[in-house]
């Protein structure tokens, strides 16, 4: 069977840890490249397209760019680079997975300071099972701080590290072609490359991208596919726009896909239909234009098939070769999402409140999202939903709340499992940089969270450098104490590390909560004399009903208070502006916060407008039954 290639297509994805400059270096691949139009104002970062990422400054989503080159590395003409940009962030390994089943290659950055960190671990092994070749580009040289040649060290080491390991389970892994990396550095920021290493903190010294780009058409290979296959074409990702409805994007493999042809759609269940390509796009720079086919190697967009998911395959109708399904890591965090149940539903118009119109919106969200599951629970309005990470469950439901729903979201839970009649539950390998001084404070912060500590490191600078086995569970609500405790200098990174034995009672918030003992409005009396002795989360003349969770108690008992007490009128008069004056402003817990915050007898109320902590069982004298009968028991 002889292959033949595309020379005029590569494909590519750019991998790395969180922050390490994907987004931006792919700005300056398209700007050098001339991808946008003379005149087009450009954002930073365009490809964080979607409101989240932009607020964030994180990659969510998998996007797909197209650039053409005409350097002067391109010898027979323009060059398409279909480039992937990935998000860094853990919770989203399933989109980096994914993005991997398009590309012929990737680009692995690593922070000129930073050096590898747990995702770079998790994406460059992803990478080298798929078998995919890699460069590795030192990023942001430019770094006051940058230490080029020991970050470099430290990659060769993990890519050693990898392939020794991956060696042992796939035998079929080539260690001597994994270790032939070349290292292009760059400062994405600046555009600029270079293949000779730059001086700590300095510019590369090729003002633009050219030594990149050489690189990327010497080392990823054009497209292969043999001549005489028949179409057969992987989706890969999912679109919707208003006009087309589901737009899937394909992997061509083999074969051409035309316009107007009739092809055979391969299910999951194994099924196979017959369909017509009515909507066919290729993309340049960051828009799709129709065209008439796409052949072996391009990433095509179709629309017009309504319930195609990732996956599944796209194939010849006379010749069906199903291609296999994509899998990613299994979830770790779950947590329930309902209809909300608090007094205070329904209160604007307008808002989706129903348990169907939720049930249709996870169902929709699955299609998208593979890393996600959803189960049904013993109620009929709500659902267990699991996913990767707290954050990427978090996301759903804002993505859920901008949409106008109302929901009642439980406190995110471990997803455990029985292996040989014992509980197991995720655990996580968590690196942590701090300042030597909160070194005493951390390791007690995760002791108490049943974190075992496996290595740790003092360059000498003032910094160190720990590494913890913890389970996911102990992390819940981990990082905003992190952050106080560090000031918020601290940097923590957390990566899934398989099952172990359930660790046991970890205990993570020290206070209670303050619980609103009836309905009403808070009045600026009742939170003056209270607030010596918590701390509050609502503010004046806002409502609250019987159960709503209002602030956290410096103790660590919960409390039932009456935030609606007016002052008694008397002859003296007071001035309001007085007692305005002393009040402290009321802490506002964001989404992420309140999830975080609740304990286990709490959950979180979210409408488009407010979000609030409540108990579960909002009424106290029910509440206090169910704890007596919880302490007679143990
Ligand atoms: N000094 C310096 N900073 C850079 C450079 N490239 C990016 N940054 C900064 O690094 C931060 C993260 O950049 P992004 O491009 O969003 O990183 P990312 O890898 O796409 O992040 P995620 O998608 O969230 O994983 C931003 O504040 C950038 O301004 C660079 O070459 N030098
Ligand atoms: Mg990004």
């Amino acid at each position: 069977m002889a292959l033949a290639t595309r020379e005029d297509l590569r494909n590519v994805a750019i991998v790395a840890h969180v922050d390490h400059g994907k987004t931006t270096l792919v700005d300056a691949m398209l700007r050098q490249t001339n991808s946008f139009d003379a005149h087009a104002e450009v954002d930073d970062r365009v490809m964080d397209s979607n409101d989240l990422e932009r607020e964030k400054g994180i990659t969510i989503l998998a996007k797909n760019t197209a650039i053409s080159y005409e350097g002067a590395h391109a010898k027979n003409g323009p060059i398409v680079i279909n480039v992937v940009d990935t998000p860094g962030h853990a919770d989203f390994g399933g989109e980096v997975e994914r993005a991997l089943s398009m590309v012929d290659g990737v680009v692995l950055l690593v922070d000129a300071s930073e050096g590898p960190l747990p995702q770079t671990r998790f994406v460059l092994r992803k990478a080298l099972e798929a078998h995919l070749p890699v460069i590795l580009a030192v990023n942001k040289t430019d770094r006051p701080d940058a230490r080029i040649e020991e970050v470099e060290g430290e990659a060769q080491d993990l890519l050693l590290g990898l392939a020794s390991d991956l060696s042992e389970d796939h035998p079929d892994i080539d260690v001597d072609a994994v270790l032939d990396v070349p290292t292009v550095y760059l400062s994405g920021r600046a555009g600029a490359a270079s293949h000779t290493r730059p001086a700590d903190g300095s510019l590369p010294d090729t003002p633009d991208l050219e030594p990149l780009f050489e690189t990327i058409l010497e080392r990823v290979p054009a497209p292969s596919y043999d001549d005489a296959h028949p179409l057969q074409a992987h989706v890969t990702n999912l679109d919707s726009s208003p006009f087309l409805g589901r737009i899937a994007l394909l992997r061509v493999h083999h074969g051409w896909i035309k316009k107007g042809e009739t092809v055979a759609w391969v299910k999951h269940d194994g099924s196979v239909q017959n369909v017509r390509i009515t909507e066919l796009m290729l993309t340049k720079a960051l828009t799709r234009y129709p065209a008439e086919q796409a052949g072996p190697g391009d990433i095509v967009a179709i629309a017009g098939i309504e319930d195609i998911t990732i996956g599944e395959t796209i194939a010849d109708a006379d010749d069906v070769r199903p291609l296999p399904t994509i899998t990613v890591d299994e979830p770790a965090i779950s947590m329930t999402i309902g209809a909300n149940t608090s007094p205070l539903v329904g209160k604007v118009k307008g808002h989706k409140l129903t348990a169907r119109m939720i049930k249709d919106r996870l169902d929709r969200e699955l299609i998208g999202n593979v890393s996600l599951r959803v189960l049904n629970t013993d109620r009929p309005d709500a659902w267990e939903v699991q996913g990767r990470g707290e954050l990427a469950l978090a996301i759903l439901v804002e993505n859920m709340r901008r949409e106008g729903f109302e929901l009642t979201v439980g406190k995110p839970q471990v997803v455990t499992k029985e292996v040989d009649g014992k509980k197991h539950e995720p655990y996580e390998h968590l690196t942590i940089d701090t300042p030597e001084e909160h070194l005493g404070a951390i390791t007690q912060l995760l002791a108490a969270r049943k974190g075992r500590m496996e290595n740790m490191v003092n360059n000498g600078t003032g910094w160190v450098r720990m590494e913890f086995i913890v389970p996911s569970r102990g992390l819940i609500g981990f990082r905003s104490e992190f952050m106080t405790i560090t000031r918020g200098t601290g940097i923590a990174n957390a990566i899934a590390h398989g099952y172990g034995e359930w660790a046991g009672v970890i205990t993570t918030r020290n206070n209670g909560s303050i619980v609103a003992d009836r309905s009403g409005v808070a009045t600026p009396f009742a939170i003056m004399n209270l607030q010596e002795r918590m701390s509050f989360f609502v503010q004046p003349a806002e409502e609250v009903y019987e159960g709503m969770v209002i602030g956290e108690n410096s103790r660590s008992e919960d409390m039932d208070v009456n935030i609606t007490k007016e002052k008694k009128l008397t002859n003296m008069r007071s001035s309001t502006a007085d007692t305005f004056e002393s009040m402290t402003p009321p802490r506002r817990l964001t989404l992420e916060e309140c999830l975080e915050f609740a304990r286990e007898d709490e959950c979180v109320e979210v409408t488009p407008e407010s979000v609030r902590i409540r108990k579960v069982e909002l009424e106290a004298s029910l509440r206090a039954r169910a704890a007596s009968r919880l302490k007679n028991q143990k």
